[in-house]
């Protein structure tokens, strides 16, 4: 194979390469790596400790499903959190939300936010909104610090390894439960039903312990190990299930719809079987 190629090892046995046009940056933060490249097939890619997190083509599918799921949920979702998700995804779409009064990024890692809005201007769009709080702090901290204060938390995070280990444990889900207003919701990252079965399942089941309604999700991301994601919500009154599809607000998305609000919560029964 002749040219610049990345490959991330997505299991000590399974990888995924793209070719390389060109390295725009490269630096060591206080947390991570920090690459951002530009890929013939998907476009510019940033890059946190060599795992992929976003990239130009494929990036509105966990963007959008990440957010707009929760956010049609909620009849109200005035005050929105995002912990993480600094390349500002995320907040792009919570801010095009009509209902959307103030949405805070917490991101722990302030170059992250730097190079994404150097070189992921389709991406990171939002993040001088009016409308937009951004901190650069560690969310468990401000998760710990923070009671009855969201209506809609999104755990926009890295994989499970090093640093966010600890947006992934059961303490961290109770602490969002009282982070979150009494009819709050929130939704996380959950990884890919093809090699993190016991992930799944135990954050489902930590999420079921503490929520009245926990739900998961599916989207396909290509760029992510295997490109079928899950998500989990967690909720402590509305039940996406129920929602008012005339309701659900048209921010003009390409991958999330009012049908596909409901059909991702439809699981097929290899997925199912993870959540028992
Ligand atoms: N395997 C990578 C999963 C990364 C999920 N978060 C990405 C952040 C994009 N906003």
């Amino acid at each position: 194979m002749k040219g610049l190629w990345f490959t991330e090892l997505q299991t000590n046995n399974l990888a995924i390469s793209l070719k390389v046009k060109e390295t725009l940056h490269l630096e060591k933060s206080e947390f991570q790596e920090i690459s951002m490249v530009d890929t013939y097939d998907f476009g510019r890619m940033l890059l946190l400790d060599g795992i992929i997190m976003t990239t130009i083509k494929d990036e509105f599918v966990y963007h959008e499903m990440i957010s707009l799921p929760a956010l049609n949920t909620h009849p109200s979702p005035k005050n929105v959190l995002v912990i993480g998700g600094g390349d500002g995804g995320a907040i792009r779409e919570i801010v095009k939300h009509p209902k959307v009064e103030k949405a805070t990024l917490c991101e722990i890692d302030g170059q992250v936010i730097e190079v994404s809005k150097k070189y992921l201007p389709e991406i990171s769009c939002s993040l001088n909104d009016p409308k937009v709080n951004i901190l650069v702090a560690d969310g468990i901290k401000h998760i710990q610090e923070t009671k009855n204060t969201y209506d809609v938390i999104l755990v926009d995070s890295t994989d499970p390894i090093g640093p966010a280990v600890g947006l992934f444990a059961k303490e961290f889900y109770q602490g969002i439960f009282e982070a979150l207003k009494d009819d709050g919701l929130f939704v996380a990252q959950t990884e890919s039903p093809w090699v993190n079965e016991d992930l799944i399942s135990r954050i489902y089941n930590d999420v079921k312990r503490i929520f009245p309604i926990a739900k998961l999700y599916l989207a396909n991301v290509p760029t992510y190990p295997t490109g079928l994601w899950s998500f989990t919500m967690g909720s402590k009154k509305y039940d996406p299930l129920k929602v008012d599809k005339g309701q659900i607000a048209d921010t003009n998305t390409k991958y999330y719809t009012p049908d596909i609000h409901f059909s991702a919560f439809n699981l097929p029964p290899f997925v199912q079987k993870i959540i028992g």
